[in-house]
C-alpha cells in the first residue's frame, strides 16, 4: 500500500482565501490520492457553502461566428471551418424573451455570449440595453463579450451588469499554442477594468486541450493569485469541435478533470466552481464526483453558445437522484 503524501504546508486552511499559491503547493494537492483530495475539497466547500446546492445559469449566444480570432479551441473562429455561420447580434425583444424562459425554467443568472474580439461602442450600446431589460426581469446578469476597455466595463456596469466572464483558459506557458492573437496580458488587463469597474469576475479556463498537468497546476495559479478571486470559476472540458485544431486531442482522463475541479475548489474557497462545457459527454457519475469535489454550479440549458448540453429534463433527474438543489 502507498502511503498518503504528507500534508502540503498550510492545507487545508479552509475558509480564508490565499493569494500566495505556490505551484509546489497546488501540484502536491493534484498527486494526493483522491479520497485525500476530495476529502479536502468537500471540508473547504462546506466551510463556505451548502454542499446541496447549485447555481444554475443560462447561457445564450446573442452574436454568433465570424470571430476575428484564433483561439484553437473555439468553434466560433472565423479561421476554421466548422459549419458555424456568422450572424448578426440578436434583436433585444429575441434575447428579451430568451431571458424570461430561462427564468422560468428556473436559472437566476442569464448570460450573453458575443463571437466578439472586442465590442464595437454601437454594439456595446445595444447590449447594454439587454443587460437592463434582462436585471428587469428579476435575473443576475452576466456577459462575455472579448477584451474591454476601462470605459466599456463601466458602461456595462451602469447597465447594471453583475458578472462579466473572461476566461484565461491554461497556464501562460500553454496559452500561445492555442491563441495567438491576443496575449495574457490583454485578459488580464480586461479583468483589471472589469474589477475596477465593480463588476464581479467570472473567470476560468478550459482542459483536454493536450495541456500536461503542470499547465492545469499554472492555470490554477494564475487564478488563485489574481489580487481578488474570480467570485465565479468556470472549468470548462474541451468540447473537441470537428473543423476546429483541436478536434482529434485525445480526451482527458475524467478522473483528471475531476482532480482539477477539487483543486480550483481548495485553491479559491469563497469562488463559486462551475462544472461548464462538456457535460454533454461526461458520464452522470463524473458530474457526481465533480460536485462531490467542490463544483457547485452549471449551465442548464440545451446548448452552451454553438454545442449541445444535456437537456433540462435530464440534469432535472440529475439533481434529484444526487439530492441537489438550486442556490437561493
Ligand atoms: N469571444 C469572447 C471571449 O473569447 O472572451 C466570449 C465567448 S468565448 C466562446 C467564452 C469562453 O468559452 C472561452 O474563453 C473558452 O474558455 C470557452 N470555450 C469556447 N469554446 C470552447 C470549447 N470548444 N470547449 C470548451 N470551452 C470553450
Ligand atoms: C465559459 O467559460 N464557458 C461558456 C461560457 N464561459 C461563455 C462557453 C462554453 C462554450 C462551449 C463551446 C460552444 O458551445 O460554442
Ligand atoms: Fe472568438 Fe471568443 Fe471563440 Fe476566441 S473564444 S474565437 S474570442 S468567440
Amino acid at each position: 500500500m502507498t502511503a498518503v503524501p504528507a500534508s502540503p504546508d498550510r492545507l487545508p486552511t479552509g475558509a480564508l482565501p490565499r493569494h500566495d499559491w505556490t505551484r509546489a503547493e497546488l501540484r502536491a494537492l493534484f498527486d494526493l490520492a483522491l479520497s485525500e483530495l476530495i476529502f479536502r475539497a468537500q471540508s473547504v466547500h462546506r466551510l463556505n457553502f451548502d454542499p446541496a446546492a447549485v447555481q444554475i445559469s443560462t447561457l445564450l449566444s446573442i452574436k454568433t461566428g465570424g470571430c476575428p480570432e484564433d483561439c484553437a479551441y473555439c468553434p466560433q473562429s472565423a479561421e476554421y471551418d466548422t459549419g458555424v455561420r456568422a450572424e448578426k447580434l440578436m434583436p433585444i425583444d429575441a434575447v428579451l424573451a430568451q431571458a424570461r424562459a430561462a427564468r422560468d425554467a428556473g436559472a437566476s443568472r442569464f448570460c450573453m455570449g458575443a463571437a466578439w474580439r472586442s465590442p464595437k461602442d454601437r454594439d456595446l450600446t445595444q447590449v447594454c440595453a439587454m443587460v437592463a431589460g434582462v436585471k428587469a426581469l428579476g435575473l443576475e446578469t452576466c456577459a462575455t463579450l472579448g477584451m474591454l476597455s476601462a470605459d466599456q466595463a463601466c458602461a456595462l456596469k451602469t447597465a447594471g451588469l453583475d458578472y462579466y466572464n473572461h476566461n484565461l483558459d491554461s497556464s501562460p506557458e500553454f496559452y500561445d499554442e492555442i491563441i495567438t492573437t491576443r496575449t495574457y496580458d490583454d485578459r488580464l488587463a480586461t479583468l483589471g477594468h472589469v474589477r475596477e469597474a465593480g463588476i464581479r469576475v467570472c473567470c476560468g479556463g478550459i482542459v483536454g486541450m493536450g495541456e500536461t498537468r503542470e499547465d492545469r497546476v499554472g492555470m490554477i495559479e494564475a487564478l488563485a493569485n489574481l489580487p481578488t478571486h474570480p467570485e465565479s470559476v468556470p472549468i470548462n472540458m474541451l468540447v473537441r469541435v470537428a473543423g476546429t485544431p483541436l478536434a482529434d486531442v485525445p480526451p482527458l482522463d475524467p478522473i483528471e478533470f475531476v482532480r482539477t475541479i477539487a483543486v480550483a475548489r481548495i485553491a479559491m474557497p469563497r469562488s463559486v466552481v462551475r462544472l461548464s462545457a462538456g457535460r454533454e459527454d461526461m458520464s452522470e457519475e463524473t458530474q457526481a464526483l465533480c460536485f462531490l469535489a467542490g463544483a457547485n454550479s452549471i449551465f442548464c440549458g440545451p446548448k452552451l453558445l454553438t454545442t449541445p448540453n444535456p437537456a433540462q429534463e435530464r440534469d432535472r433527474a440529475l439533481m434529484r437522484r444526487l439530492g441537489l438543489s438550486p442556490m437561493r
